[in-house]
Protein backbone atom coordinates (compact mmCIF):
# COMPACT_ATOMS: atom_id res chain seq x y z
CA UNK A 1 0.00 0.00 0.00
CA UNK A 2 1.53 3.58 -1.07
CA UNK A 3 1.55 5.23 1.96
CA UNK A 4 -1.11 9.16 2.21
CA UNK A 5 0.65 12.49 1.99
CA UNK A 6 0.06 15.22 4.28
CA UNK A 7 0.58 18.91 4.81
CA UNK A 8 3.48 17.61 6.51
CA UNK A 9 5.50 16.48 3.89
CA UNK A 10 5.75 19.66 2.56
CA UNK A 11 4.94 18.18 -1.00
CA UNK A 12 4.54 21.44 -3.56
CA UNK A 13 3.72 21.43 -7.09
CA UNK A 14 4.15 23.68 -10.03
CA UNK A 15 1.15 25.02 -11.66
CA UNK A 16 2.51 24.82 -15.11
CA UNK A 17 2.87 20.50 -14.17
CA UNK A 18 -0.27 19.15 -13.33
CA UNK A 19 -2.04 22.51 -15.97
CA UNK A 20 0.56 21.21 -18.88
CA UNK A 21 -1.92 20.30 -22.01
CA UNK A 22 0.99 18.48 -23.02
CA UNK A 23 1.97 20.76 -26.18
CA UNK A 24 5.16 19.78 -27.69
CA UNK A 25 7.40 20.37 -30.53
CA UNK A 26 6.15 17.85 -32.48
CA UNK A 27 1.99 17.48 -31.36
CA UNK A 28 -0.82 19.96 -30.35
CA UNK A 29 -2.37 19.93 -27.56
CA UNK A 30 -4.26 16.91 -25.59
CA UNK A 31 -6.01 18.18 -22.75
CA UNK A 32 -8.06 20.78 -21.76
CA UNK A 33 -7.13 24.30 -19.87
CA UNK A 34 -6.88 23.65 -16.35
CA UNK A 35 -8.27 26.39 -14.15
CA UNK A 36 -5.69 27.64 -11.34
CA UNK A 37 -8.61 27.45 -8.81
CA UNK A 38 -9.20 23.84 -9.79
CA UNK A 39 -5.49 22.79 -9.69
CA UNK A 40 -5.30 24.36 -5.67
CA UNK A 41 -8.56 22.18 -5.01
CA UNK A 42 -7.17 18.79 -6.76
CA UNK A 43 -3.88 18.94 -5.15
CA UNK A 44 -5.23 20.06 -1.54
CA UNK A 45 -7.23 17.11 -1.69
CA UNK A 46 -4.32 14.69 -3.30
CA UNK A 47 -2.40 15.54 0.11
CA UNK A 48 0.11 18.63 -0.89
CA UNK A 49 0.50 21.23 0.72
CA UNK A 50 1.73 24.28 -1.54
CA UNK A 51 1.71 25.32 -5.50
CA UNK A 52 4.30 27.65 -7.32
CA UNK A 53 3.97 29.57 -10.45
CA UNK A 54 5.55 31.63 -12.64
CA UNK A 55 3.75 34.94 -13.49
CA UNK A 56 2.56 33.68 -16.81
CA UNK A 57 0.59 30.31 -15.33
CA UNK A 58 -1.57 32.35 -13.29
CA UNK A 59 -1.76 35.62 -15.31
CA UNK A 60 -2.10 35.87 -19.16
CA UNK A 61 0.88 37.59 -20.48
CA UNK A 62 0.15 41.39 -21.40
CA UNK A 63 -3.14 41.54 -19.40
CA UNK A 64 -3.90 44.95 -17.88
CA UNK A 65 -4.21 45.79 -14.29
CA UNK A 66 -7.43 44.80 -13.69
CA UNK A 67 -7.65 41.46 -14.85
CA UNK A 68 -4.30 41.10 -13.04
CA UNK A 69 -5.84 41.84 -10.37
CA UNK A 70 -9.03 39.64 -10.45
CA UNK A 71 -6.60 36.61 -11.75
CA UNK A 72 -4.36 36.99 -8.21
CA UNK A 73 -7.81 37.56 -5.86
CA UNK A 74 -9.61 34.14 -7.18
CA UNK A 75 -6.28 32.52 -7.02
CA UNK A 76 -5.91 33.24 -3.37
CA UNK A 77 -9.76 32.52 -2.58
CA UNK A 78 -8.95 29.12 -3.28
CA UNK A 79 -5.49 28.84 -1.23
CA UNK A 80 -7.93 30.63 1.89
CA UNK A 81 -10.38 27.77 1.09
CA UNK A 82 -7.78 24.58 1.06
CA UNK A 83 -4.68 26.08 3.40
CA UNK A 84 -2.37 25.59 0.56
CA UNK A 85 0.45 27.66 0.89
CA UNK A 86 2.72 29.31 -2.17
CA UNK A 87 6.24 28.83 -0.62
CA UNK A 88 8.00 29.65 -4.09
CA UNK A 89 7.65 31.61 -7.23
CA UNK A 90 9.64 31.37 -9.88
CA UNK A 91 9.12 33.59 -13.67
CA UNK A 92 9.09 33.64 -16.99
CA UNK A 93 11.35 34.98 -19.40
CA UNK A 94 10.58 32.30 -22.31
CA UNK A 95 7.99 31.70 -23.85
CA UNK A 96 6.78 35.39 -25.29
CA UNK A 97 8.88 35.71 -28.23
CA UNK A 98 10.34 39.03 -26.91
CA UNK A 99 12.82 36.66 -25.02
CA UNK A 100 13.92 34.58 -27.86
CA UNK A 101 17.35 35.42 -27.58
CA UNK A 102 17.28 35.43 -23.93
CA UNK A 103 15.99 38.11 -20.85
CA UNK A 104 18.88 39.35 -18.64
CA UNK A 105 21.44 38.59 -21.22
CA UNK A 106 19.72 39.18 -24.46
CA UNK A 107 21.99 41.45 -26.71
CA UNK A 108 19.11 43.83 -26.97
CA UNK A 109 19.04 46.07 -24.43
CA UNK A 110 15.18 46.79 -24.55
CA UNK A 111 14.60 43.08 -23.74
CA UNK A 112 16.93 42.97 -20.94
CA UNK A 113 15.10 46.41 -19.52
CA UNK A 114 11.74 44.88 -20.23
CA UNK A 115 12.81 41.48 -18.45
CA UNK A 116 13.88 43.05 -15.12
CA UNK A 117 11.08 45.04 -14.56
CA UNK A 118 8.61 41.90 -15.75
CA UNK A 119 10.86 39.94 -12.90
CA UNK A 120 10.50 42.99 -9.99
CA UNK A 121 6.50 42.87 -10.89
CA UNK A 122 6.66 39.01 -9.75
CA UNK A 123 8.87 39.67 -6.88
CA UNK A 124 6.51 42.19 -5.72
CA UNK A 125 3.87 39.41 -6.03
CA UNK A 126 6.33 36.88 -4.38
CA UNK A 127 6.72 38.68 -1.01
CA UNK A 128 2.13 39.70 -1.40
CA UNK A 129 1.47 35.82 -1.51
CA UNK A 130 3.82 35.09 1.44
CA UNK A 131 6.74 33.54 -0.58
CA UNK A 132 10.28 32.81 0.82
CA UNK A 133 11.64 31.83 -2.50
CA UNK A 134 11.80 33.22 -5.96
CA UNK A 135 13.48 30.80 -8.28
CA UNK A 136 15.23 31.77 -11.63
CA UNK A 137 15.31 29.03 -14.61
CA UNK A 138 16.98 31.35 -17.73
CA UNK A 139 15.97 28.89 -20.15
CA UNK A 140 16.55 31.17 -23.25
CA UNK A 141 19.74 32.49 -21.45
CA UNK A 142 22.15 31.13 -23.55
CA UNK A 143 22.58 30.79 -27.36
CA UNK A 144 22.83 28.52 -30.44
CA UNK A 145 26.19 30.20 -31.91
CA UNK A 146 29.41 30.65 -29.82
CA UNK A 147 30.64 34.01 -32.15
CA UNK A 148 26.96 35.19 -31.35
CA UNK A 149 27.23 35.73 -27.47
CA UNK A 150 29.78 37.27 -25.78
CA UNK A 151 29.68 35.16 -22.89
CA UNK A 152 31.32 37.03 -20.43
CA UNK A 153 29.43 40.15 -21.09
CA UNK A 154 26.33 38.17 -20.77
CA UNK A 155 27.04 36.68 -17.19
CA UNK A 156 28.05 40.33 -16.51
CA UNK A 157 24.35 40.96 -17.37
CA UNK A 158 23.28 37.98 -15.67
CA UNK A 159 24.74 39.59 -12.24
CA UNK A 160 23.94 42.76 -12.54
CA UNK A 161 19.80 41.34 -13.04
CA UNK A 162 20.67 38.94 -10.07
CA UNK A 163 22.21 42.08 -7.92
CA UNK A 164 18.96 44.52 -8.41
CA UNK A 165 16.97 41.75 -7.57
CA UNK A 166 18.48 41.31 -4.50
CA UNK A 167 19.09 44.81 -3.38
CA UNK A 168 15.84 45.36 -4.09
CA UNK A 169 14.34 42.36 -2.13
CA UNK A 170 16.50 44.02 0.88
CA UNK A 171 15.37 47.64 0.75
CA UNK A 172 11.68 46.47 0.56
CA UNK A 173 12.40 44.12 3.50
CA UNK A 174 10.96 41.61 1.55
CA UNK A 175 13.22 38.90 3.12
CA UNK A 176 13.11 36.88 -0.05
CA UNK A 177 15.96 34.29 -1.08
CA UNK A 178 16.63 33.67 -4.87
CA UNK A 179 17.69 29.94 -6.36
CA UNK A 180 18.90 29.94 -9.47
CA UNK A 181 18.12 26.52 -11.50
CA UNK A 182 20.49 25.55 -13.74
CA UNK A 183 20.10 23.51 -16.91
CA UNK A 184 22.62 22.36 -19.70
CA UNK A 185 20.28 22.89 -23.16
CA UNK A 186 16.85 22.84 -24.33
CA UNK A 187 15.33 25.06 -25.09
CA UNK A 188 19.03 26.85 -26.43
CA UNK A 189 21.59 24.97 -27.96
CA UNK A 190 23.78 25.89 -25.30
CA UNK A 191 22.19 27.61 -21.40
CA UNK A 192 24.56 29.58 -19.71
CA UNK A 193 25.06 27.89 -15.63
CA UNK A 194 24.21 24.95 -17.21
CA UNK A 195 25.00 22.79 -13.60
CA UNK A 196 24.92 22.99 -10.28
CA UNK A 197 28.97 23.43 -10.59
CA UNK A 198 28.48 26.69 -12.79
CA UNK A 199 26.18 27.95 -11.39
CA UNK A 200 27.70 27.55 -7.71
CA UNK A 201 30.49 29.54 -9.29
CA UNK A 202 28.43 32.59 -10.42
CA UNK A 203 26.99 33.11 -7.20
CA UNK A 204 30.33 33.56 -5.54
CA UNK A 205 30.75 36.83 -8.24
CA UNK A 206 27.79 38.39 -6.63
CA UNK A 207 27.01 41.26 -4.35
CA UNK A 208 24.95 39.36 -1.74
CA UNK A 209 26.36 35.91 -2.21
CA UNK A 210 24.08 34.56 0.81
CA UNK A 211 20.62 35.88 -0.62
CA UNK A 212 21.19 33.57 -4.10
CA UNK A 213 21.64 29.26 -3.73
CA UNK A 214 20.03 26.71 -6.09
CA UNK A 215 17.25 25.09 -6.86
CA UNK A 216 18.49 22.13 -8.55
CA UNK A 217 16.06 19.84 -10.77
CA UNK A 218 16.73 15.78 -11.27
CA UNK A 219 16.64 15.87 -15.32
CA UNK A 220 18.69 18.69 -15.77
CA UNK A 221 21.43 17.77 -13.80
CA UNK A 222 21.21 14.14 -15.71
CA UNK A 223 20.58 15.62 -19.01
CA UNK A 224 24.02 16.39 -18.51
CA UNK A 225 25.44 13.05 -17.33
CA UNK A 226 25.71 14.37 -14.15
CA UNK A 227 24.84 12.59 -10.68
CA UNK A 228 22.13 14.52 -9.07
CA UNK A 229 22.34 13.33 -5.65
CA UNK A 230 26.17 14.15 -5.70
CA UNK A 231 24.82 17.35 -6.78
CA UNK A 232 22.47 18.04 -4.15
CA UNK A 233 25.15 16.57 -1.50
CA UNK A 234 27.72 19.63 -2.49
CA UNK A 235 24.76 22.29 -2.99
CA UNK A 236 23.96 21.28 0.61
CA UNK A 237 27.54 21.20 2.11
CA UNK A 238 27.36 25.16 0.60
CA UNK A 239 24.58 25.56 2.31
CA UNK A 240 23.02 26.41 -1.12
CA UNK A 241 19.93 24.11 -1.38
CA UNK A 242 17.55 26.76 -1.35
CA UNK A 243 14.70 24.73 -3.03
CA UNK A 244 14.88 21.84 -5.31
CA UNK A 245 12.94 20.48 -8.08
CA UNK A 246 11.78 16.66 -8.51
CA UNK A 247 10.87 14.73 -11.08
CA UNK A 248 12.49 11.62 -13.25
CA UNK A 249 15.19 11.65 -16.48
CA UNK A 250 16.04 8.43 -18.53
CA UNK A 251 19.64 9.41 -19.61
CA UNK A 252 20.96 12.26 -22.18
CA UNK A 253 18.44 13.39 -23.81
CA UNK A 254 15.47 15.38 -24.61
CA UNK A 255 14.25 16.89 -20.83
CA UNK A 256 11.93 14.22 -19.96
CA UNK A 257 10.18 15.95 -16.92
CA UNK A 258 8.97 12.13 -16.08
CA UNK A 259 7.10 11.45 -12.57
CA UNK A 260 9.52 11.04 -9.68
CA UNK A 261 11.20 7.73 -9.15
CA UNK A 262 10.45 7.02 -12.88
CA UNK A 263 13.72 7.61 -14.42
CA UNK A 264 16.88 6.61 -12.02
CA UNK A 265 15.18 4.73 -9.47
CA UNK A 266 18.74 4.12 -7.52
CA UNK A 267 19.68 7.99 -7.81
CA UNK A 268 16.55 8.79 -6.19
CA UNK A 269 16.47 6.03 -2.98
CA UNK A 270 19.95 7.90 -2.53
CA UNK A 271 18.61 11.32 -2.59
CA UNK A 272 15.68 10.34 -0.53
CA UNK A 273 18.01 9.11 2.24
CA UNK A 274 20.29 12.01 1.90
CA UNK A 275 17.54 14.87 2.10
CA UNK A 276 15.37 12.40 5.07
CA UNK A 277 18.63 11.07 6.83
CA UNK A 278 21.54 12.45 5.88
CA UNK A 279 21.33 15.13 8.55
CA UNK A 280 23.76 16.18 11.39
CA UNK A 281 22.01 14.04 13.59
CA UNK A 282 20.75 11.48 11.12
CA UNK A 283 17.49 13.48 10.67
CA UNK A 284 16.76 15.25 7.31
CA UNK A 285 19.08 17.29 5.96
CA UNK A 286 16.70 19.52 4.35
CA UNK A 287 14.12 20.75 5.68
CA UNK A 288 12.40 23.13 2.38
CA UNK A 289 9.33 21.79 0.27
CA UNK A 290 9.72 18.65 -1.53
CA UNK A 291 8.80 20.47 -5.12
CA UNK A 292 7.72 18.38 -7.99
CA UNK A 293 8.66 20.04 -11.79
CA UNK A 294 7.58 17.28 -13.82
CA UNK A 295 4.85 16.95 -16.57
CA UNK A 296 2.15 14.30 -16.77
CA UNK A 297 2.75 12.09 -19.98
CA UNK A 298 1.17 13.66 -23.33
CA UNK A 299 -0.75 10.21 -23.69
CA UNK A 300 -2.69 10.87 -20.24
CA UNK A 301 -6.35 12.08 -19.87
CA UNK A 302 -6.88 14.71 -16.74
CA UNK A 303 -7.41 11.39 -14.75
CA UNK A 304 -4.22 10.36 -15.39
CA UNK A 305 -2.93 13.77 -14.57
CA UNK A 306 -4.18 13.70 -11.00
CA UNK A 307 -3.04 10.34 -10.66
CA UNK A 308 0.84 10.94 -11.96
CA UNK A 309 0.39 13.60 -9.20
CA UNK A 310 -0.54 11.65 -6.35
CA UNK A 311 2.47 9.05 -7.89
CA UNK A 312 4.91 11.56 -7.62
CA UNK A 313 4.51 11.56 -3.94
CA UNK A 314 3.70 8.46 -3.38
CA UNK A 315 6.91 7.22 -5.00
CA UNK A 316 8.86 9.51 -2.10
CA UNK A 317 7.31 8.34 0.50
CA UNK A 318 7.57 4.65 -0.72
CA UNK A 319 11.27 5.22 -0.90
CA UNK A 320 11.53 7.55 2.68
CA UNK A 321 10.01 4.21 3.80
CA UNK A 322 12.66 1.99 2.38
CA UNK A 323 15.45 4.77 3.56
CA UNK A 324 14.19 4.46 6.97
CA UNK A 325 14.72 0.48 6.98
CA UNK A 326 17.76 0.08 4.99
CA UNK A 327 19.12 2.65 7.83
CA UNK A 328 17.69 0.44 10.58
CA UNK A 329 19.14 -3.10 9.17
CA UNK A 330 21.76 -4.47 11.70
CA UNK A 331 22.94 -5.68 8.09
CA UNK A 332 23.12 -2.06 6.20
CA UNK A 333 25.13 -0.81 9.78
CA UNK A 334 27.53 -3.91 9.77
CA UNK A 335 28.24 -3.16 5.97
CA UNK A 336 28.21 0.87 6.57
CA UNK A 337 31.25 0.28 8.84
CA UNK A 338 32.81 -2.75 6.65
CA UNK A 339 32.85 -0.28 3.89
CA UNK A 340 34.43 2.74 6.40
CA UNK A 341 31.74 5.01 4.91
CA UNK A 342 31.70 6.54 8.42
CA UNK A 343 35.25 7.16 8.56
CA UNK A 344 35.50 9.76 6.11
CA UNK A 345 33.86 12.18 8.72
CA UNK A 346 37.31 11.54 11.13
CA UNK A 347 39.53 14.43 10.00
CA UNK A 348 42.93 13.18 7.70
CA UNK A 349 45.19 14.37 9.86
CA UNK A 350 45.59 14.62 14.21
CA UNK A 351 44.19 16.93 16.25
CA UNK A 352 46.19 20.12 16.09
CA UNK A 353 48.91 17.90 14.07
CA UNK A 354 51.32 20.43 12.25
CA UNK A 355 53.24 19.57 9.01
CA UNK A 356 56.20 19.27 10.76
CA UNK A 357 54.86 16.66 12.96
CA UNK A 358 52.93 15.34 10.18
CA UNK A 359 55.98 14.62 8.24
CA UNK A 360 57.90 13.47 11.12
CA UNK A 361 55.57 10.45 11.36
CA UNK A 362 56.75 7.54 9.64
CA UNK A 363 53.87 5.70 10.15
CA UNK A 364 51.75 7.77 7.66
CA UNK A 365 54.54 6.79 4.33
CA UNK A 366 58.01 5.50 4.96
CA UNK A 367 56.66 2.76 7.14
CA UNK A 368 53.24 1.63 4.95
CA UNK A 369 53.34 -1.30 3.83
CA UNK A 370 51.62 -0.04 0.44
CA UNK A 371 50.83 -3.50 -0.98
CA UNK A 372 49.38 -4.89 1.93
CA UNK A 373 46.71 -1.74 1.92
CA UNK A 374 46.17 -1.83 -1.71
CA UNK A 375 44.86 -5.41 -0.84
CA UNK A 376 41.92 -4.20 1.40
CA UNK A 377 38.53 -4.33 -0.09
CA UNK A 378 36.26 -1.72 0.40
CA UNK A 379 33.04 -4.06 -0.33
CA UNK A 380 30.93 -1.28 -1.92
CA UNK A 381 29.13 -3.71 -3.82
CA UNK A 382 27.49 -5.75 -1.20
CA UNK A 383 26.49 -2.25 0.35
CA UNK A 384 25.04 -1.61 -2.61
CA UNK A 385 23.11 -4.43 -2.69
CA UNK A 386 21.69 -4.35 0.26
CA UNK A 387 20.13 -1.05 -0.93
CA UNK A 388 18.94 -2.76 -3.94
CA UNK A 389 16.95 -5.23 -1.75
CA UNK A 390 15.53 -3.29 0.60
CA UNK A 391 14.68 -0.67 -2.45
CA UNK A 392 12.71 -3.91 -4.07
CA UNK A 393 10.64 -4.91 -0.78
CA UNK A 394 13.21 -8.15 0.09
CA UNK A 395 13.95 -6.89 3.17
MN1 LIG B 1 12.78 19.50 -16.71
Amino acid sequence: MAPRPTPADKFSFGLWTVGWQARDPFGDATRPELDAVEAVHRLAELGAYGITFHDDDLIPFGVDAATRDQHIARFRKALDETGLVVPMVTTNLFTHPIFKDGGFTSNDRDVRRYALRKVLRQVDLAAELGASTFVMWGGREGSEYDLAKDVRAALDRYREAVDLLTQYSIDKGYNLRFALEPKPNEPRGDILLPTIGHALGFISQLAHPELVGLNPEVGHEQMAGLNYAHGIAQALWQGKLFHLDLNGQRGIKYDQDLVFGHGDLMNAFALVDLLENGGPNGGPAYDGPRHFDYKPSRTEDMDGVWASAAANMSTYLLLKERAAAFRADPEVIEALAASKVGELSTPTLNDGESYDEFLADRSAFEDVDVDAVAERGFAFVRLNQLAVEHLLGAR
